[in-house]
């Protein structure tokens, strides 16, 4: 989150989940774009991210790279490995050399503060069997040691591989169903098979270590012309557009899906079944029809190894594809002796791609669970009785069975109108048969078994109190159980009462249920106290409405628009002079070039955004067109212009990375005049490097060849290029190296809060243009959003049919925060988060529109949209120039934007005398410009 305050909301929400740990990515291409400066500022601020984990007591397992993959922009590689020799993600010098710099100073930030359990990642990422590279490997461990990092390293292979198994904690990825927004709901048919052979390598591999998964399937990404997730940096690779969302628990607005509440009841029965933890599969093939005799079903027994108690049965389909009901009895080995199960008849079912875990003689704090096919949520001893929760799905037919020391006692139903079937079993045992319906609480004499059906089961909260000293936040002693609310995120404890935090996300009222120590007899939530009434059997109930404001948002259609034309460049008195001169004749890169001189952009230092090109050349007279292919990654685009004429664009698929466009000339060019080709490109960001010593990331991007149609003989006598302003020397140090690409609004810094455009036209992006070019569009609205709430907002646009090839790129407050392409999609609405958005004052909102046909482009409509809304006792979010090296930034350079000159179109820039970067920060830059000879 750009928004540094925003981490602490996510990882509250990852805690409530039942988490204990969460794992990150770090980025190294944002760290150290330019080789040598690497920075920690800002956004780049690793710290406020480690202390809102401590903060929310969340270990982190940091995975620093310096590959990362991650649909990332060259997997995370800085866009300077793609001009630098050697095979990178080996042992190889020149790779060593470009990475320590990097991994010291990552090392040193995760080494920073001791006290911090902070697990570092090995970087190592995964590796293809053929390049194994050990050297490597042992390179990268002592380069993390040499700088303090002490706690345990892993490295995680794309399969079980058995890849650099010397280390810490080896471990493994896994995406059973691969990479399909559009299907969600089919599933591979093998895909549990896909998994059996884990186990068996876990124990060739790392019989010593724990079996750890570090990557399984919590979604998938989805590509350009995908089918959508229902979200920013613009750093992706081209395989994915701007929003990153995967389908996630958590959405990229931080609201949370229903696959959140199911993983809260896997983590949290995961956190109070320790005997789960020493357990080991004991059969994993050839288990379908085992213990159920149904050969639908695959049933794998898990055995705790130390306890040598408790067992754990896990059904699933053996067509991990199909959506059918199957229906079956356990027969299984139990402390008092071998049952079929349900033993008060009937039969258990399976539907579709659920999956269960049945437990045997498993302890819940003085309980023994005998059995239970209901599965469990959680348990909980409280004023010594232990609490009991499981679920299943509504209707279905469950048994849970305690084991008794002394005289079985009864069994009452004290809550809720399902009933209860028992049946007494040898050795003091009795069993209740029910149906998961609702939620019906029942009392077994010093045991409370709470009946859930699924949707009541998503409604508990296990939250824990702050224990003291440094991991007060870690703690899991003195569990209190809540049922109700969207999200409840922590409970204090003072005297008697009992202080929640949480939110709610809706305005009918929400009914909490309480399971606490009697000793607290009152509580509030979010600071206002509850009514609260004590039920028969001791717990506490309260009703709470939600406060969701009515907000007003602007209507962005109504707004006044600002307008000028972002494509000077192909203006006859237009200079280049000040651009960068493409002329190296040779490169490292490993696609040899087709040309004169290098014309990939890397080369000269422009890695991300929209890239210039410009042609000079003498006609001959013969030309009678102009033919290049450009590569850009999957979904780029590209137009042509010579001199003012606009010749034509390649829109761009979802697929082509790399496109052969031909291009006529509208008239015969007089003999010896002289001519400026004009390429508008996109850059959609750097391969991946997913095989170790492959060099997919330097795959070029730029112009592959070109020829003139009529005359093949005509050269060109300079080509220029431009990309972001100041190429590796980025110049917006406080937005970063990728905020920014080469559009002529970009390089003027047009996109920027404090740039004046009094001088503009008026005309809004929904007017457009009616001709091929790049527009730029400026305006600014006022929010007033309370405090208290959580309402996520998001730019959206509609899709336009009239003139569908165009892309606009969306700048809030100067922030890149989406890339839209109108004729490739899917994403139409792009979140973007408080602190970024200021919810209390004055917003900038910046269009560029690149329309690629000659009847030009609108967008239909543009418009400010909520997300949700949502009462939250989040921390309150303040704007990200609030922070306090933005504010030294913002000081260092007299305003919170950049001091550029601003050239007022249709001025030249011919006459600019100097520039001088001084630093990041301060520009210095004299000038004088020539009015057009108009
Ligand atoms: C796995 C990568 O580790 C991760 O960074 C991401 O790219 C993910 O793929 C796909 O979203 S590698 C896995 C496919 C073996």
């Amino acid at each position: 989150m750009p928004s540094q305050s925003l981490h602490l909301d996510v990882f509250q929400k990852i805690k409530s989940l039942g988490f204990n740990a969460i794992s990150a990515y770090f980025f190294w291409g944002i760290h150290e774009p330019k080789r040598g400066e690497i920075s920690f500022d800002g956004f780049r601020d690793l710290q406020p991210f480690f202390d809102a984990a401590m903060k929310a007591g969340l270990y982190v397992i940091a995975r620093p790279g310096p590959y990362i993959n991650a649909e990332t922009t060259g997997g995370g590689f800085p866009g300077w490995g793609t001009y630098t020799p050697g095979l990178w993600r080996t042992s190889n010098t020149s790779y060593v050399e470009a990475y320590t710099g990097y991994m010291k100073a990552i090392g040193a930030q995760i080494a920073k503060k001791p006290n911090y359990q902070r697990r570092s990642r090995n970087p190592c990422g995964f590796e293809a069997p053929f390049t194994e590279d050990f050297t490597y490997e042992s390179e990268l461990k002592a380069v993390l040691r040499s700088v303090g990092v002490t706690v345990p390293l892993t490295v995680n292979d794309a399969w079980p591989g058995g890849h650099f198994v010397d280390i810490d904690i080896y471990g493994y990825d896994s995406y059973p169903n691969g990479f399909d927004c559009a299907h969600p709901n089919d599933w591979l048919p093998g895909a549990v098979d896909s998994t059996e052979y884990f186990w068996g390598a876990h124990l060739q591999f790392s019989p010593q270590s724990l079996n750890a998964v570090y990557e399984f399937q919590g979604g998938a990404f989805d590509p350009w012309g995908g089918a959508g997730y229902e979200g920013v940096f613009s750093t992706a690779h081209p395989g994915v557009y701007t929003s990153y969302d995967y389908g996630s628990a958590i959405a990229e607005d931080r609201t949370l899906r229903e696959k959140y509440y199911e993983l809260k009841l896997q983590a949290n029965f995961r956190s109070v079944s320790p005997a789960f933890l020493t357990s080991r599969p004991i059969n994993i093939f050839s288990t379908q029809g085992s213990f159920t005799g149904n050969q639908a079903l695959k049933t794998t027994q898990v055995l705790d190894v130390v306890g040598n108690k408790t067992g754990f049965y896990v059904v699933r389909q053996t067509d991990a594809s199909t959506t059918a009901v199957q229906t079956y009895n356990l027969t299984l080995s139990t402390s008092i002796g071998t049952l079929t199960i349900p033993t008060i008849g009937g039969s258990l079912a399976l539907n579709g791609k659920d999956s269960k875990i049945h437990v045997v003689d498993y302890a819940a704090g003085s309980t023994t669970v005998l059995y239970s096919t209901g599965e469990i949520l959680t348990w909980a001893t409280i004023d010594k009785r232990d609490i009991i929760l499981v679920y299943g799905n509504a209707g279905e037919l469950h048994e849970t069975a305690f084991k008794f020391t002394s005289a079985i006692p009864a069994a009452t139903v004290v809550s809720g109108t399902g009933t209860i079937k028992t049946k007494v079993l040898a050795g003091n045992s009795l069993t209740l048969q029910y149906q998961t319906t609702g939620q019906t609480v029942v009392q077994v004499g010093n045991t409370v078994l709470y009946i859930l059906d699924r949707a009541n089961a998503y409604d508990f909260w296990v939250l824990h109190p702050a224990s003291t000293g440094a991991f007060a936040q870690f703690s899991t002693q003195n569990p209190i159980l809540v049922k109700g609310g969207y999200l409840l995120r922590s409970v204090s404890t003072t005297g008697g009462t009992l202080a929640f935090t949480g939110d709610l996300n809706s305005t009918a009222p929400v009914s909490f249920e309480i399971i606490a120590p009697a000793a607290f007899q009152s509580a509030t939530f979010n600071g206002v106290k509850l009514a609260l009434t004590k039920t028969r059997y001791g717990t506490l109930t309260a009703q709470k409405t939600a406060t969701l404001p009515a907000v007003t948002l602007p209507n962005l259609a109504a707004l006044k628009w600002k307008t000028a034309d972002s494509l000077p460049e192909i203006q006859s008195q237009y200079s280049d002079a000040l651009w960068t001169v493409a002329d190296h004749k040779t490169t490292i890169n490993p696609t040899p070039p087709n040309t004169t001189v290098v014309l990939y952009a890397g080369d000269y230092g422009f890695h991300t955004g929209n890239i210039l090109w410009r042609a000079h050349f003498n006609a001959t007279g013969a030309e009678t067109g102009f033919a290049a292919q450009l590569q850009g990654g999957s979904a780029f685009g590209f137009s042509v212009w010579l001199d003012a004429t606009f010749l034509g664009s390649w829109a761009g698929d979802a697929v082509t990375s790399a496109f052969n466009g031909t291009f006529s000339f509208p008239t015969v060019l007089p003999k010896g005049s002289t001519h400026v080709l004009t390429i508008l490109q996109d850059h959609m960001g750097n391969e991946e490097n997913w095989w170790a010593a492959g060099d997919d990331f330097k795959t070029p991007r730029g112009i592959l060849s070109y020829s003139f149609l009529g005359n093949a003989t005509t050269t060109v006598s300079v080509w220029k290029v431009a990309g972001n302003l100041g190429g590796e020397s980025y110049a917006d140090h406080s937005r970063g190296a990728f905020n920014e690409g080469g559009l002529f609004a970009e390089r003027q810094g047009w996109h920027l809060p404090g740039f004046n455009d009094a001088a503009w036209a008026v005309g809004a992006p929904t007017q457009g243009i009616a001709h091929a070019g790049v527009a730029f569009y400026r305006t600014s609205f006022d929010l007033n959003i309370p405090a208290g709430v959580d309402y996520p907002l998001a730019l959206v646009f509609t899709n336009s049919t009239a003139n569908p090839h165009f892309r606009a790129q969306l700048y809030v407050n100067g922030w890149q925060f989406g890339k839209y392409v109108n004729n490739i999609g899917p994403q139409t609405s792009f979140p973007v988060p408080q602190g970024i958005l200021n919810y209390n004052g004055v917003n900038t909102l910046g269009i560029s529109l690149w329309a690629a046909d000659a009847g030009g482009a609108r967008l239909d409509s543009l418009a400010l949209k909520l997300t949700a809304k949502v009462e939250s006792s989040m921390a309150p979010v303040p704007l990200f120039h609030d922070l306090p090296s933005q504010l030294t930034n913002a000081k260092a350079r007299g305003s919170l934007c950049c001091p550029r000159v601003i050239f007022p179109t249709p001025l030249s820039v011919a006459g600019l005398v100097s520039l001088d970067v001084l630093d990041h920060v301060d520009v210095s830059i004299s000038y004088a410009y020539l009015p057009l000879k108009r």
